[in-house]
């Protein structure tokens, strides 16, 4: 019933778990050097944090994710995958998972190709958008932010799109406002925001 609707979720800090793989690695590669909990994260740029805390840990935390085997290895986030497949089976439903790839091409977009065959499995390769800039995908020039991390957006006619912001360490900080809705978890009520988003 309702609209046709266009869903579109992003990879890092939405489904698959870029801030924990990042620290776990950083602090096995760089044993002796101080580093910031996810708990103290703030901002969307983790290099930006590092480089405050000091100067060099800026390309330290940068040579963890152009890393091989950085953006294969992430743990899905709890619940992330589920409700992918499952929205992917809602009626009048299109899912797509649309992610910016890292400029350091060398490993991150065929991993990214790699995590979703292996987690969402081979069909879900037809669902993904790699873009470095999320605007063009909707035409729609405000879309900027980047802790803005989940995406809805209505099919013609009308096109419109409302941002949800799923929630992650670095972004849990943030009031809220009227015009971003979180979503808290995967546990929380997506199925909610769809059916809201139909009517
Ligand atoms: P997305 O969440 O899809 O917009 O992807 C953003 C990409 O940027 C993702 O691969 C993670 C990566 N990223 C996160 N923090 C930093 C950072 O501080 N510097 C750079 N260059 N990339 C970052």
């Amino acid at each position: 019933s309702g609209k046709r609707l266009r869903v579109l979720v992003d990879m890092d800090g939405v489904i698959a778990d870029f801030e924990g793989g990042f620290l776990k690695k950083y602090r096995a590669r760089y044993p002796n050097e101080p580093y910031i909990t996810l708990e103290d994260r703030r901002g969307f740029w983790v290099s930006s944090q590092y480089g405050n805390l000091r100067s060099d840990l800026c390309e330290k935390a940068i040579s963890i994710w152009e890393s091989k085997d950085f953006f294969i290895e992430l743990e899905p986030l709890p619940g992330g995958v589920q409700a992918v497949k499952e929205m992917a089976k809602m009626e009048n439903t299109d899912v797509f998972i649309c992610t910016s790839p890292i400029k350091h091409y060398i490993h991150c977009p065929g991993e990214k190709y790699a995590w979703i065959e292996k987690h969402l499995g081979y069909d879900f390769l037809d669902q993904i958008i790699l873009t470095r800039d999320k605007t063009v995908v909707t035409g729609d020039s405000s879309v900027c932010s980047k802790y803005l991390t989940v995406r809805l957006i209505y099919k013609q006619p009308n096109p419109s799109w409302e941002h949800i912001l799923f929630t992650a360490c670095h972004n849990k900080h943030i009031l809220p406002s009227s015009s971003h809705r979180r979503l808290l978890s995967w546990a929380d009520d997506w199925r909610g925001i769809l059916e809201n988003k139909r009517l």
